[in-house]
């Protein structure tokens, strides 16, 4: 039992989250979706218990270690769901995996983080199950979209009665990769608390109330789809339209029954693309979010123009959670993520690490109940991410106005963010550099109307070699995630270098940006 865990209280974020729905009526709608054929599906807040529970009972029987991690690389469904709601129910730790990743990318996360259970799409056992018998991983899962899947079948007749397992504050409930500015992802430890805490600020901050209806398009592998947007819904006891994917058509149908919608960017320039979003189908709505990439300021002012509302935008990590918002009731500024969350401290520094003067810019550090203990076994990486005083170096660059509301204005990190996906550059770099005919590479975020940055390669070819850019692409194609797969190899005689021998990726981006 760990240090923080009171007798008697159960800190389980699942108990914290149903706390909230047990106030609906049990047989009430909780999630509204389709299936396959396109028929409704319909699951009541007392099916979210009773299904979970089974899921938590299946998962108990498997008498995985203490602190067991549960990897899921699937498809979105209303059971993928479920399934991150049995583990917190269960006690063990949820790793959730983008369903674009392939199986290098995949191996790296599994050889990393040792789960004990890999449950996957089916179309992926073979591949997985390569994985899980090269790193001695005891349990091999799937789940396919339409409930499909071992995972299902297993658990079909085991009881939908569960107590939830006792978890304190510090407690661990989920890894999450993300950076890699080196190339190698690290994995946030994010615990009961860092998740419970965020999800009751933002409950009360944007003002859930009985009767919303979150319209849920996001994929449920990042900290937007499955933290703020499903936490908010649940610890609310709001119903949710639940969509696999994001389809501005399909949004623009079901967006007459929400209130509340959250999203990237790139969804909102899509909605905006399409003439069949305006204020009528809007009317019930409430609120859109948009977080995850910046908003640019032609798309709140078009969407204002469009519809009558202001979008909130607000920012931030993997490691922490949410950090600032716009306001709900003051004004939502174009341009600025907004004001610190309550329970939130957030600074901006100078290179000595003092605070600027007024609204200079700076390094963005943050400090909070929601910001995460470190990085899965990476105790060095983790001690030079926080300062002495316990705040973390969130590796943007900001600054604050008068009125104290957070513009971010760069990043420290090399980083892409295309539609909401981040895209480390040297990754990309050292599978191209490891393909026949390159000498070397670069890759650069570019403007991009839709994605909002788009990942771009600049290559250098060896002597004697001709690379080519639809083969270059291909080769990457069949390695990594799409949405990290340049969409443009530009072939260079060489790279531009300052003084001390680094690639002057401005003046790439200045070439190429167009
Ligand atoms: C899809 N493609 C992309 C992207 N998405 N390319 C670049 N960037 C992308 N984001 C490519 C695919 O690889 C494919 O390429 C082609 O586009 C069509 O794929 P499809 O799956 O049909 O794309 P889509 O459905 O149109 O997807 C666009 C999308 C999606 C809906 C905007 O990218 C998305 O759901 N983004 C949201 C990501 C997200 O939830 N981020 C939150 C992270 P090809 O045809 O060549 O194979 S959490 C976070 O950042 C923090 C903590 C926060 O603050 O929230
Ligand atoms: P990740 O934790 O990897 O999903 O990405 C977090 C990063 O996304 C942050 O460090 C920011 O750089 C970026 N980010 C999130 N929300 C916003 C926003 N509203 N505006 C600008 N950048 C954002």
């Amino acid at each position: 039992m760990s240090k923080n865990r009171k007798p008697g209280s159960n800190a389980n974020l699942y108990a914290v989250l149903a706390e909230g729905f047990a106030r609906r009526a049990p047989d009430a709608c909780a999630i509204e979706t389709i299936d396959a054929a396109g028929a409704p599906l319909y699951y009541s807040w007392s099916d979210i218990d009773r299904a979970s529970a089974r899921l938590a009972n299946l998962l108990t029987g498997l008498a995985l270690p203490d602190g067991a991690r549960v990897a899921v690389q699937v498809d979105k469904s209303v059971e993928s769901l479920l399934l991150y709601l049995a583990c917190l129910r269960a006690g063990m730790v949820y790793l959730p995996l983008n369903s674009a990743y392939q199986q290098a990318e995949v191996d790296y996360f599994v050889e990393n983080a040792e789960p004990s259970l890999i449950v996957c799409a089916p179309r992926a056992l073979p591949w997985i199950a390569e994985i899980a018998k090269a790193r001695g991983v005891a349990h091999v899962l799937t789940l396919g979209d339409d409930r499909s899947g071992t995972l299902l079948e297993s658990a079909a007749s085991l009881s939908d009665r569960f107590e939830t397992v006792a978890r304190g504050a510090d407690d661990l409930a989920a890894i999450l990769y993300t950076s890699g500015t080196t190339g190698r992802s690290k994995g946030a430890m994010l615990s009961h608390g860092n998740l419970a805490s965020n999800a009751r600020t933002l409950n009360l901050y944007w003002r859930w109330r009985e009767g919303d209806v979150l319209l849920h398009a996001l994929p449920i592998f990042h900290v937007h789809g499955l933290f703020v947007a499903s936490h908010g819904a649940l610890l609310s006891g709001s119903k949710m339209i639940w969509l696999p994917r994001f389809d501005a058509a399909r949004v623009i149908a079901r967006m007459p029954e929400a209130t509340v919608f959250m999203g990237v960017p790139t969804m909102y320039v899509r909605l905006l693309d399409d003439a069949g979003f305006d204020a009528e189908c809007t009317r019930r709505m409430r609120l859109f979010i948009s977080g995850s990439a910046p908003l640019l300021t032609d798309t709140f002012q078009q969407f204002e123009a469009r519809t009558g509302q202001r979008i909130l935008e607000r920012y931030g990590m993997s490691e922490t959670v949410m950090l600032t918002s716009n306001p709900y009731d003051g004004n939502r500024v174009a341009g600025t993520v907004g004001l610190p969350l309550p329970g939130v401290q957030l600074r901006i520094v100078d290179d000595q690490q003092q605070p600027v003067d007024g609204d200079a810019i700076g390094a963005i550090q943050v400090k909070g109940p929601n910001v995460f203990s470190g990085y899965w076994r990476m105790p060095e990486k983790t001690r030079e991410e926080f300062t002495d005083d316990g705040f973390f170096k969130t590796g943007d660059v900001g600054r604050r106005d008068a009125n104290g509301y957070v513009s971010i204005v760069g990043r420290s990190k090399d980083l892409i963010i295309s539609g909401g996906y981040n895209v480390y550059p040297k990754e990309i770099e050292s599978y191209l550099d490891e393909m026949d005919g390159v000498l070397e590479s670069a890759v650069i975020g570019v403007p991009h109307r839709d994605f909002g940055e788009a990942v771009v390669a600049v290559v250098v070819p060896r002597p004697g070699s001709r690379p080519e850019e639809p083969a270059l692409i291909a080769a990457l194609k069949s390695r990594i995630a799409s949405f990290k797969v340049p969409k443009r190899v530009h072939v260079v005689d060489e790279l531009p270098r300052n003084q001390m021998g680094k690639v002057q990726k401005n003046l790439l981006r200045d070439r190429f940006g167009e």
